[in-house]
């Protein structure tokens, strides 16, 4: 089983949500391609069994500006037979913003065929070890939608 991880970040904070994730797949034997989401064009995901994007959010529940042209593209994209997952690391202090990326990748993916296989995640700041078991069973749970 393969899985791709496309992450944005500004402070790392994203980075260490998609290295949680990344670890969690690789000890449940899932071989892992990981990007940085300016880097990644969307045809990619289409050679993926599970697709996971790592946003942060910025502004009043903006998305991450180097992932805008992904984010358009990913409409358009056709990801028949793809599980899908989206975590996102904010902050609550924004409170009715936090972790606005999150749904909106989740509206996005809803748009390609593809199947949710986990409910989204929203992380405050860095991830902790609360967080690392709420990331693990986002994972299973993916999984477990990739094998039925
Ligand atoms: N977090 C949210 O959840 N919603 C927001 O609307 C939001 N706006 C922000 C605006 C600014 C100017 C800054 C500096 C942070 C904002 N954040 C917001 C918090 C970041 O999303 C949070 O710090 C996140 O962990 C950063 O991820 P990164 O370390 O991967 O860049």
């Amino acid at each position: 089983m393969n899985a791709h991880v496309v992450y944005a970040t500004i402070t790392g904070n994203n980075e260490d949500v998609a290295d949680v994730i990344i670890k969690a797949l690789n000890d449940a034997g899932v071989n892992v391609k990981k990007t940085e989401i300016s880097q990644t064009e969307v045809d990619e995901f289409e050679n993926t069994d599970i697709a996971i994007v790592v946003p942060y959010t910025y502004d009043n529940g903006s998305l991450p500006d180097e992932g805008l042209d992904f984010f358009e593209d990913l409409a358009d994209a056709d990801l028949t037979n793809v599980i899908y997952g989206v975590a996102g690391s904010g902050d609550t202090y924004y409170m009715s913003d936090f972790c606005l990326a999150v749904p909106k990748f989740e509206a996005q993916f809803a748009k390609t065929n593809a199947i949710k296989g986990a409910d989204g995640v929203k992380i405050n700041l860095r991830p902790d070890e609360q967080d690392t078991v709420r990331l693990t069973e986002f994972v299973t749970n993916l999984i477990q939608s990739a094998q039925t």
